[in-house]
């Protein structure tokens, strides 16, 4: 546990640092009741982006796709599950309604280095 919370850290800063990796969000609308479209694609054994950034109170709409082998998307914090397969994305709806930091991870079993494969949800006070 420790060890997948450091790797996802050391994710996090190299994001960071690199400039790269962040979902591009296009939103629709200002104020409290904006809607953002973010597409995660999953291959072995990453998410593009790793993270997504969003502020409280936006409305989520996520496009998973997966490039070589099913892949799951699942936001514990969130309540969303979804499982992609290739040539079949999987599509999720969901409000932030909190600032704060929350981890999403791959629920389906696709090799050794699976439980690497995390990214996470950044929603910042609007
Ligand atoms: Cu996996």
């Amino acid at each position: 546990m420790v060890g997948r919370l450091t790797a996802t850290f050391a994710g996090l800063v190299a994001v960071a640092v690199m400039g790269f990796g962040v979902a591009d969000l296009r939103g629709e609308g200002e104020g409290d009741s904006r809607t953002v479209d973010v597409v995660v694609e999953a291959e072995m054994w990453q998410f593009t982006p790793k993270v997504i950034r969003a502020k409280v109170g936006d409305r989520v709409r996520l496009e998973m796709r997966t490039k070589d082998m099913p892949h799951g998307f699942e936001l514990r914090s969130h309540d969303v599950s979804v499982l992609a397969l290739p040539g079949r994305a999987a599509h999720a709806e969901f409000v932030v309604d909190r600032a704060g930091g929350f981890e999403f991870y791959c629920t389906f079993d696709c090799g050794r280095p699976h439980g690497l494969m995390t990214g996470m949800l950044v929603v910042d006070e609007r």
